[in-house]
């Protein structure tokens, strides 16, 4: 029979549906694995990126099930956001319609590449009984105090009266109209992520090992924990006076109290609530304003670029020693860190030093390295020691922070303060493609939750996506309803949930049973079995949002007695990019490969095998078509070669010792492939070494025409390899071994053992030469072989002692 990719995988993959082969088992006694894949967004058709994720995830998920796990390996959709809504407006389709019309299209694409993933648990997160559930979780939050509103700043496009993400701003303006955005003071929900900072941070500690590093330090970064000092700086009597004494004082968060006597300048943010009081109040030129007005339309991270400031003609007193310090405002201080101020130490912090040298500022250095001098026109910015710093003088400047806050604390000017970057994750969107937030606003009553039992609040159908305004507020009936508790007019909360939320809790929605799946999101019992992911394989994008967030939802789910784990993710892999001419594959760069038009032409299989040969997961990998070529070909040679395999139902018995030295040989690969195959998903997840191990075994066996090797060969091959290339495996698998092999394998020892050995040849302790003999041959039978091969430079000797020393040398004693 010819190779056909099309019809073997058509075959097989009727057969697993037909079967539910990759249902997992309710019976909480057996051994499990939880293989997870990060679900896709349904943006219409699967991607390279997407086909290496789920073929990693396949692979772990069929080679657990072969070594007897109950695997559960699920998909779903995450479903909800805005894609859904732009192509509503572009194109008139409805976000529903689309979104499940790619759905459709997608589950079609997971089964032509033979992806074993439940069938009976797939989800899309916009379902109504996903929406219901999540509800619930977020009623319970709100209960907790987990959950709270309050006004923030959203990007607001005048025209299209609509909030707009940070994505649909471009270069300051609507990404439709072009019309420059505002930023609006609007009320917003915001999950109290900031409460469970400090566990965030301490239990990155249990992930170690587990996780990749990078990732645990991007997750530490992003919390952000720095301890300093907090104080309040002064205004001098002039400057207060000029602020109508409304103000006396600021502020300040430092992690360097060490610099105290350095500070030259102080520097607030073009937010900070002083400064609004002095525009509104008109304290400051229309020059100035229009200048601050620029530094707050420019985001966060261009701010830390190019370092602007104005001075305020303003005075603050040192507190230590009463000198006057005059008060910027500056682009590089943050509003929404730590108090919106900063004492300013130009002669130790590289930012304050450019931000000095530009305005020409004073430069105090109070700090000075242990030995020798600083670098002169450069900040100093390690540790040294202490001088011109009063009674501090002399102290180790890293040691001399816990005097100083000491200091500060007893004369009652100062604080010792802990600051995190992290902030409260705010969670409303003013859209329509989202999950409901489910509360409601009463006159009477205020913010109401909805009852419980009246879940799913689900999105109207009927609505027009305009792009203008909130569609969920300009419906004419959905938002009015009668308040849950007194009964009178009320209205709806128009806001829908960030999309982050589904995708915080997915993988508990995963281990709930499909016959319960209708009655709860999950159970505790069903929870404590699949938990914690086993395996959980996605990209380094979600490195610290998705999984920061998902870890939060475990920590709130425990306290609310839903689990009691602290972790939801034991291992983590995070996969490399696709390349293809050494640009990330991406439909603006026009270098994408469509997995559908690969699949018709040489078949999952070929697909699969190429994304696994071709680089680590954890590696990049670049699209190389001749590559391709040649996993097909590879398939396909596997596949003819078949024939020379005789049907059998158990592994081949073979007589070991009996066999060629080629036959043993061929033996021994076959079985290092299986090593090697075991140790990989173990630890180094290097399937390309695997597959590698698997061609030198085929190599190996295609000099032979023993049979029973070929049989034990494939018997084995086939296994190792169906998790990489199921489709063909399973069908050499039906066809010679009724299926019987797709288990673990078990490793024979004495395919290993060394049958020959080499000598070294000595003549009276001088080395000559080297045989090589059978470990079983007798001692006589050694010395004579040896006599042979070193007739040269025995001849014309008398021979007095012969000596073996075993497994190392023969050495002759000679005379003449
Ligand atoms: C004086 C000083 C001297 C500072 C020195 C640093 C070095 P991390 O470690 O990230 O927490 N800072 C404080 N609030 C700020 C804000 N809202 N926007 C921008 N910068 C701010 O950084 C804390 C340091 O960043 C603080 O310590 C403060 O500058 C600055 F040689 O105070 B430092
Ligand atoms: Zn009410």
């Amino acid at each position: 029979m010819e190779y056909s990719s099309k019809t073997i995988e058509k075959e097989w993959q009727e057969y697993w549906a037909k079967n539910k082969s990759f249902e997992p088992d309710e019976d909480f006694t057996k051994e499990k694995k939880y293989i997870l894949s990060m679900f896709p967004f349904p943006s219409g058709r699967l991607h390279m990126g997407h086909v290496r994720n789920y073929t990693l995830s396949d692979t772990f998920a069929r080679y657990y099930r072969q070594q007897g796990f109950n695997v559960l390996h699920p998909i779903g959709f995450d479903s909800f956001g805005m894609p859904a809504e732009n192509a509503a407006i572009k194109n008139g389709s409805h976000p529903k319609g689309w979104t499940y019309d790619n759905i459709d299209y997608m589950k079609g694409e997971f089964k032509t590449l033979g992806f074993s993933f439940s069938k009976e648990r797939e989800l899309a997160t916009s379902d109504e009984l996903y929406t219901k559930f999540e509800q619930g979780f977020i009623i319970d939050m709100f209960e907790k105090g987990l959950l709270y509103r309050k006004k923030g700043l959203l990007n607001w496009c005048p025209h299209d009266q609509t909030v707009l993400a940070n994505e649909q701003v471009v270069d300051g303006c609507c990404w439709r109209c072009d019309t420059p955005i505002v930023k609006k003071d609007m009320n917003q929900y915001y999950f109290k992520i900031t409460q469970y900072g400090d566990e965030l941070l301490e239990d990155l500690k249990k992930l170690e090992g587990g996780w990749p590093k990078q990732v645990l330090t991007m997750q530490e970064n992003w919390i952000g924990k720095s301890n300093g000092l907090a104080f309040d700086l002064f205004f001098d009597d002039a400057s207060s006076a000029r602020l109508n004494n409304k103000f006396k004082s600021f502020d300040v968060f430092t992690t360097r109290p060490d610099t105290i006597y350095g500070v030259s300048y102080t520097a607030l943010a073009p937010e900070h609530e002083i400064v609004t009081y002095m525009i509104q109040n008109t304290l400051l030129d229309d020059e100035t304003i229009s200048k601050i007005k620029t530094m707050k339309n420019t985001s966060s991270i261009d701010r830390q670029k190019e370092k602007t400031g104005v001075p305020l003609n303003l005075h603050v007193v040192h507190p230590l020693t009463g000198k006057s310090i005059p008060v910027w405002i500056a682009n590089f201080v943050l509003m929404d860190y730590g108090s919106g101020a900063v004492m300013a130490v130009p002669a130790h912090d590289d930012r304050d030093y450019d931000f000095a040298k530009k305005y020409d500022l004073e430069i105090n250095a109070v700090i000075k390295p242990f030995e020798g001098e600083a670098e002169p026109d450069k900040a100093f910015t390690e540790v040294g020691e202490l001088f011109n710093s009063g009674e501090f003088d002399g102290m180790n400047s890293k040691k001399s922070q816990y005097n100083i806050i000491k200091y500060f604390e007893e004369k009652r000017i100062g604080k010792k303060t802990t600051n995190y970057k992290l902030k409260d994750w705010g969670v409303s969107r003013q859209r329509y493609w989202g999950a409901p937030i489910p509360f409601v606003h009463c006159d009477d009553c205020g913010i109401v939750m909805e009852k419980k039992e009246n879940l799913p609040i689900a999105l109207p159908e009927d609505v027009e996506i305009t792009g203008e305004g909130n569609p969920l507020d300009n419906h004419p009936t959905w938002k009015h309803c009668k308040c849950p508790t007194c009964g009178k007019y009320a209205f709806r909360e128009t806001d829908t949930m960030d999309t982050f939320v589904e995708s915080s809790w997915y993988f508990l929605r995963f281990c709930a049973s499909p016959q319960n799946w209708e009655k709860e999101a999950f159970s505790k019992e069903q929870i404590k079995y699949w938990m914690g992911v086993d395996h959980y394989i996605g990209g380094i994008e979600h490195a610290i949002l998705h999984l920061l967030y998902a870890r939060f939802f475990t920590k709130v789910f425990r306290d609310l007695g839903y689990l009691d784990f602290d972790e939801p993710f034991d291992k983590l892999l995070t996969q490399g990019m696709v390349l293809k001419d050494g640009a990330k594959m991406s439909k603006s760069k026009g270098n994408t490969v469509d997995p559908d038009a690969l699949i018709e032409k040489y078949g999952a299989d070929t697909a699969r095998l190429f994304i696994l040969f071709a680089a680590p997961p954890t590696q990049e990998l670049e699209w190389n078509d001749s590559a391709v070529e040649g996993a097909y070909k590879f398939i396909k040679r596997f596949f003819d070669r078949s024939s020379n395999v005789v049907k059998t139902n158990t592994i081949p018995a073979i007589n070991h010792s009996s066999l060629s030295k080629d036959e043993k040989f061929a033996r021994k690969k076959v079985y290092e492939a299986l090593v090697r195959a075991n140790d990989v998903y173990n630890e180094r997840y290097t399937f390309n070494t695997m597959i590698a191990g698997v061609m030198e075994a085929i190599n190996a066996l295609n000099t032979q025409s023993n049979s029973d090797i070929w049989s034990e060969g494939y018997w084995i091959l086939t296994s190792i390899m169906e998790p990489v290339i199921p489709h063909v495996c399973w069908q050499i698998s039906s066809e010679y071994f009724s299926l019987k092999n797709l288990c673990a394998q078990k490793v024979l020892e004495e395919v290993f053992v060394e049958d020959s050995i080499t000598l070294g040849v000595s003549i009276n302790g001088k080395r000559r030469t080297e045989i090589e003999v059978s470990i079983d041959d007798s001692k006589e039978k050694i010395i004579s072989i040896a006599k042979e091969s070193a007739s040269k430079w025995l001849e014309g000797t008398y021979i007095i002692k012969e000596i073996l020393v075993p497994n190392k040398l023969v050495n002759f004693v000679v005379k003449g």
